[in-house]
């Protein structure tokens, strides 16, 4: 039975600037920096481990329109590697690498092809004198395209498995610049098999088969609002049954957002080995790669005022980064403060507001349900005679739940101000 079997990834943004890191230590900014490029690295790696028949780009393989003379360079080894060993590469360009932006003036190997902007091309790809696949494809001439490009997609042979390679924004996804928009009946129209697309910088599968419509994603995150598994997809077609996907991933940096609850704790002591357990848990999750872990601390902790007081936050940070300095692959780390206080019941007993006045009527401790002779406790309050009727109707038990009740409702909201 006839296979196709690519490898297909998207939005490399190989020089991309990362933002953002001027607190990170230089040696560790400098391989954050590199992750893009080593993450396209992967990618070759991977297709000549798997023998694949084609590697697939749908577009964003630089980061600026005016993509450095060292990221085409970076970019051109790989490509060489991919060539020299008989696997051919199939390249379009998207909103931030478009074709009307610099250039270099270099020769690309012989495998190489990059689509032209200016009709969608079909390229078949050969093996051993067979036809196997044809590439559809069309790069953007320029940054802003608004057109539907999908709409010019038209299988034509039936002849081998039939692809599409676009850079667009299907059903106009939002939080996405809406690069050339289509929708998912745009797509079926154009009877492919399968839709190899890149923008959207999340793995997602659209759709399984007849066509199978997919987002790979992109290789590397390249800050921290991209969270997770970064990768490609090894996709083997198969004549009259669904395409196998399987998503590999790629990236050499993670970034990781998570949460310590630090209820019940009570130094920063405590806290240091709460933050590092959680650090050292990730790390081990993630394996092999460099975690970027941003921890938001929250729960309702004794040690919140502590934590509040001036550079305690930075201070923490700073100590943590410290014990896991020098570890391969390496853990950075990002704290944000999310905490409440506890109250201070004795203090604002002291007041002279509506809250001292509450705290008074709940008794001491605030816990007047705790009393062993409730009924006797709570006489005071029910002194006329609809009162008494009302302390004679419930049993201990419910006046109990009524009390604990009452007072959720009147203090734990006032108290748990900031
Ligand atoms: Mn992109």
């Amino acid at each position: 039975m006839p296979t196709f079997r690519f490898l297909h990834c998207s939005d490399l943004h190989i020089d991309s600037p990362f933002k953002g890191l001027s607190s990170v230590q230089p040696s560790l900014a400098e391989r954050f920096r590199n992750s893009t490029y080593l993450a396209f690295q992967n990618i070759v790696k991977l297709a000549l481990q798997e023998e694949v028949d084609a590697v697939l780009i749908a577009g964003d393989i630089y980061d600026g329109s005016d993509k450095s003379l060292q990221a085409q360079l970076k970019f051109r080894r790989g490509l060489q590697e991919l060539s020299d060993a008989g696997i051919d590469t199939f390249i379009v360009h998207g909103n931030h690498d478009p074709l009307d932006g610099w250039s270099a003036s270099l020769d690309w190997p012989e495998r190489v092809h990059v689509f032209s902007g200016t009709q969608v091309e079909r390229q078949p790809v050969i093996k051993n004198g067979i036809v196997k696949a044809h590439i559809h494809g069309i790069s953007y001439p320029t940054r802003d395209v608004k057109e539907n490009l999908a709409l010019k997609f038209i299988r034509d042979d039936k002849q081998g498995f039939a692809i599409g390679l676009l850079h667009t924004n299907v059903g106009h996804q939002a939080g996405h610049d809406d690069y050339a928009p289509c929708s998912m009946d745009d797509l079926v129209a154009g009877n492919m098999d399968y839709w190899a697309l890149g923008h959207i910088h999340s793995f997602q599968v659209l759709r399984e088969s007849s066509p199978a419509v997919v987002y790979s994603g992109n290789t590397q995150s390249r800050h921290m609002r991209e969270t997770g598994e970064k990768g490609c997809c090894l996709v083997t077609l198969h004549k009259n049954a669904s395409p196998v996907i399987q998503f590999i991933p790629t990236d050499v940096v993670r970034y990781v957002h998570d949460e310590v609850d630090l209820s019940g704790r009570i130094s920063l002591e405590e806290v240091i080995h709460a933050v590092r357990a959680k650090c050292e848990r990730l790390a081990d999750q993630i394996k092999e790669r460099d975690v970027f872990v941003n921890l938001s601390l929250n729960g309702r902790t004794q040690v919140h005022s502590e934590l509040k007081r001036g550079d305690t936050l930075e201070s923490l940070q700073e100590e943590i980064r410290t014990y896991f300095e020098g570890r391969t692959p390496s853990v950075w780390l990002s704290l944000k403060l999310e905490t409440d206080g506890l109250y201070d019941i004795e203090s604002l007993r002291q007041g002279k507001d509506f809250t001292a006045d509450l705290i008074t009527l709940f008794g001491e401790e605030g816990r007047l349900e705790t009393h062993p002779d409730l009924k006797e406790a709570l006489k005071p309050m029910f002194e006329t005679w609809q009162g008494k009727k009302h302390l004679e109707y419930f049993s201990d038990a419910e006046m109990k739940d009524i009390l604990i009740q009452a007072r959720s409702l009147c203090l734990d909201k006032l108290l748990s101000r900031d």
